[in-house]
């Protein structure tokens, strides 16, 4: 697996050189509006220490990451009064991945609506 690159898209937001929408923060994770939202409320939340994906992150990096998604689930649920949420995460190339700093999508979901693509 190739290292963690500290110049990835979303170590450059974390740093603040490039902006995003943030939504929530804590001492272990940021969690910002997706650019291409699949859904309406679709959010991403990433650890603020550096893990390239779930390959390469530590069981604290994932416990804090799970804790918030869980948060963020409850708050776009009620934001977007939706039905369900959809959890989707990527790794690697080969697994999906695009930017190679973990993270975890929600994807608020409503009875009948796909995701777009
Ligand atoms: P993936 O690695 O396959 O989970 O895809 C990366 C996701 O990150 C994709 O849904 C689009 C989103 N994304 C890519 N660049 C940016 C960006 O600069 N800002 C934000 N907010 N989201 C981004």
């Amino acid at each position: 697996m190739t290292r963690y690159d500290p110049d990835n898209i979303f170590a450059k937001i974390l740093n603040g050189d490039l902006p995003s929408e943030r939504v929530y923060e804590d001492d272990d994770t940021v969690a910002f509006m997706d650019i291409m939202p699949r859904a309406d409320g679709h959010v991403l939340i990433i650890p603020r220490s550096r893990a390239r994906n779930i390959l390469d992150a530590t069981p604290q990096q994932l416990a804090a990451c799970m804790a918030s998604v869980q948060k963020l689930s409850h708050a776009v649920m009620a934001a977007f009064e939706a039905d369900g949420v959809t959890l989707q995460q990527f790794n690697e190339a080969a697994g999906g991945q695009e930017v190679f700093h973990l993270h975890f999508h929600v994807l608020p979901r409503h009875a009948g609506v796909s995701l777009r693509p």
